[in-house]
């Protein structure tokens, strides 16, 4: 069987995670710590970093746009008959995707409230390109979700918790995009991917009295003087 080696609140691994599901794809998971990793996942990582893919063949496959490609080629398609070029752009679209994972967990961590929404403005900007291209259908390109929607889930995913927690909208402004994840979040998939400790980690680190998130819990949103620290960690997890 297919094995993932994970890291709970990573979002590229959510991403692997969301296609094995929607191919349907049977897979285990094994998490690690990434503050200790251990010897044998050095060992198969050459970065060092989450996801790795076990095969069948028990090859070690590493980066996650490598890894997803390479699970759209093997299994059956998602969206059956693309052309060459459709798959070249769904790609394309995929990788705008998980190049927000990072600013999104960047804004995520920020320490005052005008780091947030500049950190959120970089975001927006990636949300405004996607709002122009969604049609009508309920996801990126169909009514069923394909290899772009999957690789967008996590940002999706992610927004949908912090609007709900704090009130916080990454996609304020962008109606097509909200449509989107609403489809998105309604398929259950972003439940499926994810560990089932997964909010309680995602707080802890996220949305903690540390982050400007965290601190807009309190009645009082605007925390700005308590929090005027800038955060300078641009790392996920
Ligand atoms: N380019 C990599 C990025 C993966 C990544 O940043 N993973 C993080 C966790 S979300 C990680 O393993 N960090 C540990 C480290 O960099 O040492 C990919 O697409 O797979």
């Amino acid at each position: 069987m297919l094995k993932v080696i994970s890291f709970k609140i990573c979002p590229f691994v959510q991403r692997i995670t969301a296609i094995l599901e929607a191919k349907q794809i049977p897979y285990e998971v094994e998490y690690i710590s990434l503050s200790d990793k251990p010897q044998w996942f050095l060992d198969i990582s050459p970065n060092g970093q989450v996801p790795v893919l076990v095969t069948e063949n028990g090859t070690a496959l590493f980066e996650s746009d490598a890894i997803a490609e390479y699970l759209d080629e093997v299994y059956p398609a998602l969206q059956p008959g693309l052309s060459f070029e459709q798959k070249a752009l769904n790609r394309a679209w995929s990788y705008l995707g998980s190049k927000q994972y990072l600013v999104q967990c960047s804004a995520q961590r920020s320490q005052d409230i005008a780091t947030l929404n500049e950190r959120a403005e970089k975001l927006a900007t990636a949300f405004a390109k996607v709002e122009k291209v969604l049609g009508d259908t309920r996801f990126f390109s169909g009514d069923i979700p394909g290899m772009v929607d999957l690789a967008w889930l996590p940002v999706l995913h992610r927004a949908y918790i912090v609007k709900e927690k704090t009130g916080f909208d990454f996609l304020a402004g962008f109606p097509k995009v909200q449509s989107w994840q609403s489809a998105l979040i309604a398929t259950g998939l972003a439940e499926k991917t994810v560990s089932e400790d997964f909010m309680a980690k995602f707080s802890q680190f996220y949305l903690s009295e540390a982050t400007a998130l965290g601190a807009g819990l309190s009645p009082c949103r605007n925390n700005a003087d308590k929090l005027n620290n800038s955060c300078t960690d641009i790392s996920c997890c």
